[in-house]
């Protein structure tokens, strides 16, 4: 093999070693996506929770984000028997994790009568 061809194999090695090292950069991004998938949102505007249903997988903690300009709002698990939750106001969230499978309703208590509610859906 001449110093040319030499030369020429080894750049194409080089390449062909530097289009696997993206390729692997690429991996460990779409794994640390994956893992930024344990989180969920949901915002409070106009006295309603958006999204109003919400499907997330075990393990998911889901924040809670009022949008309003000046209301509070809380996330109260009504129907599980739980007390209310705190309220919270513009610019400020709440947070849950969910760890086991289930639908799980909730209401904001002072704007029940407003049919403020949601649901979370926790699925495998
Ligand atoms: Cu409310």
């Amino acid at each position: 093999m001449s110093d040319i061809r030499l030369t020429a194999f080894l750049f194409s090695l080089l390449f062909t070693t530097s289009s696997f090292t993206i390729a692997d950069n690429e991996t460990e991004k779409a794994q640390e996506d994956e893992s930024a998938s344990d989180q969920a949102l949901v915002i409070t505007k106009d006295y309603k929770f958006q999204p109003a249903e919400l499907t997330v997988q075990p393990g998911t903690t889901v924040r809670w984000e009022n949008r309003e300009f000046r209301q509070y709002h809380n996330v109260w698990f009504k129907q599980a028997g739980e007390e209310p939750g705190d309220y919270f106001f513009p610019g400020e969230s709440v947070t849950r994790t969910f760890d086991n499978p289930g639908a799980y309703p909730y209401v904001c208590q002072p704007h029940e009568d407003r049919g403020m509610g949601g649901v979370i859906r926790v699925v495998e």
